[in-house]
């Protein structure tokens, strides 16, 4: 039995469970959901803004490229500082749509700018959180609610992937996309399977003191979860880490690479080929690096699902090594240095 983190841990194994309840919530609220993406549809140059903060930032980004890509709205991450505090942050759309991320739903900054964009008039509000009876779920138009995704720690392990499969519903819902919405049921069980075959490796990474510093390469919605991934790494590990699109690393960040150095690289199925070249490049310089993809990887998901649906699979790895990688420095998952719950602005 785990002492150390037990919190965490159990976050991360239990997310098939959570993911199930979250799939059971939007099953019910599924022709609401879709209603409310007509209305938003029929106006002739809609958009989306995704806000968030710290993990629901990344959140917010990866759920912008498949929103984009399976109901073809425009659809752009900020962080909800820049929507509360920058007004030239947003698009000059006829009727935009802004969806709040945040486990907590007591984020400020994420609550100050639901404010500030009902005030300017710009169009409707969706908010996605985890907790019923918040300040969040009274601000939106609609407020989806997974409370499944309820956590202990600090650190969102199980909060991120649930309200993750959520905004790829509301993806699948909005772009009336029904094979992403099969895909998106078949998800506990492959996350059911990944945490078990992923495990030894993950462990063996997090454990492996002659690494010193991580990098999380991903295109498209894989670059929002190697942000996410890169960060818990820093929340639980006090590690250095950092995320970045696969080809931009040639563009600087590769004078990092070292001996002691951890690529974690999601590989695409569209650029594949261009991504696997700078995999060679930086095998060369030395780096160490763990490739992820479907198949022929040295981490293959085999999972059967699509690009969109299967990007959730990912989530239980790096989790699972930040907490192991947390638990050999002596440190406790469960409480990150300086960090608290919620961040609270007087
Ligand atoms: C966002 C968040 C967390 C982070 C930290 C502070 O919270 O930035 O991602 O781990 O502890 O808060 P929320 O708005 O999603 O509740």
């Amino acid at each position: 039995m785990v002492t150390t983190g037990h919190h965490t841990d159990h976050e991360i194994q239990s997310q098939p469970e959570s993911w199930r309840a979250a799939l059971a919530v939007l099953t019910a609220e599924r022709a609401d959901l879709a209603a409310f993406g007509r209305e938003l549809r029929g106006a002739p140059d809609a958009a989306v803004i995704l806000i968030g903060c710290g993990s629901t930032y990344y959140l917010a980004q990866a759920a912008a490229a498949a929103l984009q890509a399976h109901t073809g709205l425009p659809a752009r991450a900020l962080p909800a500082s820049e929507v509360w505090l920058n007004a030239s942050a947003l698009p000059k759309a006829t009727r935009t749509c802004l969806i709040a991320i945040s486990r907590s739903g007591e984020t400020t900054e994420t609550l100050r700018a639901c404010e500030a964009f009902r005030s300017r008039g710009l169009g409707p509000i969706l908010t996605l959180s985890a907790y019923p009876g918040r300040a969040l779920t009274t601000l939106g138009d609609y407020n989806l609610v997974l409370p499944s995704g309820q956590e202990d720690s600090v650190a969102q392990t199980r909060a991120f992937s649930t309200l993750y499969l959520a905004a790829l519903g509301l993806a699948a819902i909005w772009g009336e996309d029904d094979a992403l919405w099969s895909e998106l049921e078949r998800t506990p069980e492959a996350c059911a399977e990944i945490l078990t075959h992923s495990r030894p490796l993950a462990e063996a990474l997090g454990r492996d003191p002659s690494l010193d510093r991580f990098y999380f390469l991903g295109s498209g919605l894989r670059y929002g979860l190697s942000g996410e991934i890169s960060l818990k790494i820093k929340e639980m590990s006090l590690s250095h880490s950092e995320p970045f699109h696969v080809l931009e690393f040639r563009h600087g960040p590769m004078s990092m690479v070292t001996p002691g150095t951890l690529l974690i690289v999601q590989l695409s199925d569209a650029q594949g080929e261009a991504e696997r070249a700078v995999v060679d490049d930086m095998r060369k310089l030395g780096a160490r690096i763990l490739t992820i993809a479907e198949s022929d990887a040295d981490f293959a998901l085999a999972s059967g699902l699509g690009e969109t649906a299967r990007s959730l699979l990912v989530l239980p790895i790096g989790q699972r090594l930040a907490f192991a990688r947390s638990v050999s420095k002596g440190l406790n998952p469960d409480r990150p240095h300086n960090l608290e719950t919620v961040v609270t602005l007087v």
